[in-house]
C-alpha cells in the first residue's frame, strides 16, 4: 500500500525522501515531522556530527494547506555540514573499517576509492527515513496508534523492567525515556548506562545494545498469516534489519521463550463479564498467526557496537596491499538510544501500510467509518455455528 524512496549521501547537499500511498486529509506540518526529527538527535554517546546538524523536513510535495492531497509526499533534508565539505581536497581513504560497508561496497561498485562507500552507507540516510516514520505515525494516531521505545541494554549494563506491562505501564515507560539521555526509563539504570558509555569513551571504543519498540492501540487482524510476506511478524522482523548496525531482532521476548516449554510461554484466552476475549499476558509480543491480537505490539532489537573505532582495528590498505590500521576521522560512540528512535519509524511504517491495507480508503474520512466497524476481541463478533459439518473440497 504504502512505498518510499530516500536519496542523499551523508556529506551531500541534502536528503531527500518521498512517501507514496498515504491517504487524502492526514493534517501535516513540517513542526509534526520536526519532533521526530530532534528526538532522533538525542542520546549522549554521539559523536561530534550532531551539534552541526539541526534536522528539519521541508515538505515539498504532497501537502496542501496543512492537509495531505494524497499524492506522494516529498520531503528535504538538509545536511548544514555540507558547506564543510563542499569542494573540498579529500585525502584517499584506502583502508576499510571492519564491520563497515567500507569493503563489501567497493567490491559490489567498483570504487577506487572507500568514501563513496560511506557516504551513501551512513546512518545519515536515518533522516531521511525518521520523516518517512513521522508521517506514518501521524495516520497511525489519527486512530489512537501510538508508538514509543526505550533502551533495555547498553554495553551489557541492562535494565530489569516488569515482564507484563499493560497499556498504562508502557506510556509510563515511553515518557521516562524522553527524559533519559541513553533513552532508558530507569533512573538509576540510565545513570549505569551513561557512566558506561562515558569509560568507552575514554577507552576510544564504542558500543551497541538492545532497544524495544512497543505499538498501542492496534486493533486486532492487522497482518494476515494466508501468505509468508502478509505475515506481520516477517514484516516487522524486516524492517528492523533495515536499522543500520542492528544485527538481531524479535518480537515480544523471542529468544528466552526459545528456552521454556509451551505452557509457560502462551497467553491464556479468557473471557471477561462483558463478553471482551481478554489476556493476562502478552508474551507473545502483540501477534499470533502473524496477525496483530490487540495487545501492545512489542519488537526488540539488537544493535552492533559502532565500527568506527578511535582505538585502530587491523586492516589492509587497499592501496598497498600491505596490513594498515585502521584511520579516525569522527564517529559516534553509542548510537542505541537514536536507533531506538529509527526503530520507531520502521515500526511506524510497516503499521501505518498494514493498517491501509486492512481498512483500504483513498481519504482518512473514508478510512473512519471502517476503522470504527474493524471486529474487536469480542465473543459478540465471533458467532459459532456449534454444530457438526462436513469436510468437503471442491464444491461438494
Ligand atoms: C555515521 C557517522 C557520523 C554520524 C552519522 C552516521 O557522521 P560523520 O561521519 O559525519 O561524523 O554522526 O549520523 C548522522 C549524521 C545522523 O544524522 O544520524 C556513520 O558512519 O554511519
Amino acid at each position: 500500500m504504502l512505498r518510499y524512496l530516500t536519496a542523499g549521501e551523508s556529506h551531500g547537499p541534502e536528503l531527500t525522501a518521498i512517501l507514496e500511498g498515504m491517504p487524502a486529509g492526514l493534517p501535516l506540518t513540517e513542526e509534526d515531522i520536526a519532533l521526530d526529527l530532534a528526538r532522533r538527535q538525542t542520546g549522549y554517546g554521539r559523536g561530534g556530527r550532531m551539534s552541526i546538524e539541526q534536522d528539519r523536513a521541508r515538505i515539498t510535495g504532497g501537502v496542501m494547506n496543512g492537509l495531505t492531497t494524497g499524492g506522494p509526499i516529498s520531503m528535504i533534508v538538509a545536511n548544514r555540514d555540507w558547506k564543510n565539505w563542499a569542494e573540498k581536497d579529500i585525502d584517499p581513504f584506502t583502508v576499510p573499517r571492519p564491520g563497515h560497508a567500507d569493503l563489501t561496497g567497493a567490491i559490489k561498485y567498483g570504487y577506487r576509492d572507500l568514501r563513496l562507500s560511506l557516504e551513501r552507507a551512513s546512518a545519515r540516510e536515518t533522516a531521511a527515513r525518521g520523516a518517512i516514520g513521522a508521517v506514518c505515525r501521524k495516520l497511525l494516531a489519527e486512530f489512537g496508534i501510538r508508538i514509543g521505545s526505550y533502551v533495555t541494554m547498553i554495553g551489557g549494563v541492562s535494565v530489569a523492567l516488569d515482564p507484563n506491562p499493560d497499556e498504562a505501564n508502557y506510556l509510563t515507560l515511553f515518557t521516562a525515556a524522553e527524559d533519559s539521555d541513553v533513552r532508558c526509563p530507569d533512573p538509576a539504570a540510565s545513570e549505569a548506562m551513561h557512566a558506561r558509555i562515558r569509560e568507552v569513551i575514554q577507552a576510544k571504543d564504542t558500543l551497541g545494545g538492545i532497544f524495544e519498540v512497543v505499538a498501542l492501540g492496534l486493533p486486532p487482524g492487522l497482518g494476515s498469516y494466508v501468505h509468508a510476506d502478509r505475515r506481520l511478524d516477517a514484516r516487522l522482523l524486516g524492517a528492523m534489519g533495515m536499522v543500520p548496525a542492528v544485527k538481531g531482532a524479535e518480537i515480544g521476548a523471542a529468544f528466552d521463550q526459545a528456552t521454556m516449554q509451551g505452557t509457560q510461554v502462551h497467553d491464556p484466552i479468557t473471557v471477561d463479564g462483558e463478553g471482551n476475549l481478554t489476556r493476562a499476558s502478552n508474551r507473545a509480543g502483540g501477534l499470533e498467526g502473524g496477525i496483530t491480537t490487540g495487545e501492545p505490539v512489542v519488537v526488540r532489537a539488537a544493535m552492533k557496537p559502532i565500527s568506527t573505532t578511535l582505538t585502530p582495528i587491523p586492516s589492509v590498505d587497499l592501496a598497498t596491499g600491505k596490513p594498515a590500521d585502521t584511520v579516525y576521522e569522527r564517529s559516534d560512540f553509542c548510537a542505541v538510544p537514536r536507533a531506538a528512535v529509527v526503530g520507531e519509524g520502521v515500526v511506524a511504517y510497516v503499521l501505518a501500510d498494514a493498517l491501509l491495507e486492512k481498512l483500504g480508503g483513498d481519504s482518512i474520512s473514508e478510512m473512519q467509518p471502517r476503522f470504527e466497524s474493524l471486529r474487536r476481541s469480542r465473543l459478540d463478533d465471533l458467532p459459532m455455528d456449534d454444530q457438526p459439518w462436513r469436510f468437503g473440497f471442491q464444491g461438494e
